[in-house]
């Protein structure tokens, strides 16, 4: 059973993750826009990523008894000064998004919800990487700079990654589909 600080940080939550999904969406549009297909895939299957986060929350909202609130999505940005831009944002986003899950889970802690804090770890460890790929990422596009050459491999490299479904990602024991 949730409380009612609870579940409204959790809705909260809910919303950061959706808009997550959107401000990738974003990212992928601008980046089919001026022609890097990898990158375009990197961020696609990043939003489904996100949609996965954003159901976890739905689904378990749901599973307590509690009632989802879906609330408005904010508009993202859609123009973007270079790749490296997309990514320092990206990187920008997830750290607002990591600091807003460890005050959920200090909230869930202080209010001795234990089955929530539990639900918290798959998330908490989920920013892990969702970070480091962002970092290796940015560090790759500071070594390439202006080499034109250098940016078309690494967009060959981004159209490899893979979106993994949920069940699939349960099954192989990690929480998938981040690669490159
Ligand atoms: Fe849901 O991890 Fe990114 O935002």
């Amino acid at each position: 059973m949730l409380n009612e600080k609870i579940i409204n940080a959790l809705n909260g939550q809910l919303n950061k993750e959706l808009y997550s999904a959107y401000l990738y969406l974003s990212m992928s549009a601008n980046s089919t826009f001026i022609g890097l297909k990898g990158f375009a895939n990197w961020f696609m299957v990043q939003y489904q990523e996100e949609m996965v986060h954003a159901m976890k929350i739905y689904t378990y909202i749901n599973d307590q008894g509690a009632k989802v609130k879906l609330k408005s999505v904010e508009e993202p940005p859609s123009d973007f000064e270079s790749p490296l831009d997309m990514f320092e944002k990206t990187l920008e986003h997830e750290k607002f998004i990591t600091k807003s899950i460890n005050e959920l889970a200090d909230l869930v802690l202080g209010e001795k919800d234990h089955a929530t804090y539990m639900f918290l770890q798959w998330f908490i460890n989920e920013q892990i990487e969702e970070e480091s790929n962002d970092v290796d990422i940015i560090n790759k596009l500071r070594l390439i700079g202006n080499d034109g050459n250098g940016l078309l491999m690494l967009d060959k490299e981004l159209a490899l990654r893979v979106f993994v479904p949920p069940a699939q990602t349960q099954q192989a024991g990690s929480t998938g589909g981040t690669a490159p």
